[in-house]
C-alpha cells in the first residue's frame, strides 16, 4: 500500500450452496490456509465461520455457511439452516457454489433464496477437474449465463487451486470503501479453542462410519500453554450411543489414536506450536435433538 492509495476496501462475502459442492474447500484455498473443516460427508460444516483475507488495502471477509438443506426435523438441522440464511442479511456479494455440469433441484432452491435477497451473485462452478468433457462444460456455462443474471461466472477447481486467484481478484475488486473490520493478521474470528474442536471433528468425520456425523460433537475441556512451551489440549468427544463410543475408540484404542495423531498435526500447523493432545469419548444421549443441550455446547449464535 502506498500513501496516495490509503483508502481501504472491505466487506462481507457469503459462500453458499447445497451440501458438498466444496464451499469450505474453496474458502481454505482462497485464504491459503485451513480455517474451515471439509470432508466427503454432507453435514461437515455446522457453524458459520469467517475467513479473513487481507492484502494491501483490501480485506475480504468470507462467510462459510452450512449447506442449505430442506429437512428440519432435528434441532441441529434447524440451527444450521438459520446459520446459512441469516448470513445473507449482512453481505455485499454472494458466491453461489455449484458442482461441475450438474444442476440439481437443491441448487435451484439455494438460488431462489439468493435472488430473493437481491444481492449481486457470482456463480462459482467448482470441481471442474472432474469434468472430462470441456466442451459440455462450456455449453453448460453458456446456458447458465443466458438463463440467469449472474455478475460473473467463474469455473474453478478448489481442490487443485485452478482459477481461484482470479476469483479472489474479482472479489477484491468488488469491495466497497470501508475501514477494515478485523486486524490485518486475523484469518478467522473464531478462538483457538473453537478451531481445536473443529479439527478433532474433521478427523472424526473423515475416519468414522456414515452413521456417526449427526451424533458427534467435541468439547475442549483444557487448552493451556505448559511450562515447556507445549500447548496441552484435552478434547471430549460426545456421542449418542454406547455402540458409537466403541466405534470411535476402535479395537484396542487404535482408531482414537489415529484421530488424535492427525488432529495434533493439523493443530501444530495452525497454531505454529507443539501440541500435546488428549482425547476422551463420552455418551450423552439425545444432544442433537435438544435445543437447550445445543446451546450449552456452543451452537447458540
Ligand atoms: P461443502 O460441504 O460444500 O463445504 O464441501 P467440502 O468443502 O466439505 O467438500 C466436499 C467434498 O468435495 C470433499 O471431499 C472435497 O475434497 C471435495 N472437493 C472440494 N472441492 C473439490 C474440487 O475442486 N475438485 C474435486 N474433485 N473435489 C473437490
Ligand atoms: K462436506
Ligand atoms: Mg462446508
Amino acid at each position: 500500500m502506498t500513501n496516495n492509495d490509503a483508502q481501504t476496501h472491505s466487506g462481507l462475502v457469503a459462500i453458499v450452496g447445497r451440501p458438498n459442492v466444496g464451499k469450505s474447500t474453496l474458502l481454505n484455498r482462497l485464504l491459503g490456509q485451513k480455517v474451515s473443516i471439509t470432508s466427503r460427508k454432507p453435514q461437515t460444516t455446522r457453524h458459520r465461520i469467517l475467513g479473513i483475507d487481507t492484502q494491501d488495502n483490501r480485506q475480504a471477509i468470507y462467510v462459510d455457511t452450512p449447506g442449505l438443506h430442506q429437512e428440519e426435523k432435528r434441532a441441529i438441522n434447524r440451527y444450521m439452516n438459520r446459520a446459512a440464511t441469516t448470513t445473507l442479511a449482512d453481505v455485499g456479494v454472494v458466491l453461489f457454489v455449484v458442482e461441475g455440469t450438474r444442476w440439481q433441484d437443491d441448487d435451484q432452491h439455494v438460488l431462489d433464496k439468493i435472488q430473493a435477497s437481491g444481492l449481486p451473485c457470482y456463480l462459482v462452478v467448482n470441481k471442474v477437474d472432474k469434468v472430462e468433457d470441456k466442451e459440455a462444460l462450456m455449453l453448460h456455462l453458456q446456458q447458465l449465463s443466458e438463463k440467469h443474471n449472474f455478475a460473473h461466472i467463474v469455473p474453478v477447481s478448489a481442490r487443485k487451486g485452478k482459477m481461484v486467484d482470479e476469483l479472489r481478484e474479482l472479489v477484491f475488486a468488488s469491495l466497497p470503501d470501508s475501514e477494515f473490520y478485523y486486524p490485518e493478521d486475523y484469518i478467522t474470528d473464531r478462538s483457538s479453542r473453537f478451531m481445536a474442536a473443529e479439527i478433532i471433528r474433521e478427523k472424526l468425520m473423515r475416519f468414522t462410519g456414515d452413521e456417526l456425523p449427526y451424533s458427534t460433537t467435541v468439547e475442549i475441556e483444557q487448552f493451556k500453554l505448559g511450562d515447556n512451551g507445549v500447548y496441552r489440549i484435552s478434547g471430549l468427544i460426545l456421542v449418542e450411543r454406547e455402540s458409537q463410543k466403541r466405534m470411535v475408540i476402535g479395537k484396542g484404542g487404535k482408531h482414537l489414536k489415529t484421530i488424535g495423531e492427525q488432529a495434533r498435526k493439523d493443530m501444530e500447523n495452525l497454531f505454529d506450536n507443539r501440541v500435546f493432545l488428549e482425547l476422551w469419548v463420552k455418551v450423552k444421549q439425545g444432544w442433537a435433538d435438544d435445543e437447550r443441550a445445543l446451546r450449552s455446547l456452543g451452537y447458540g449464535d
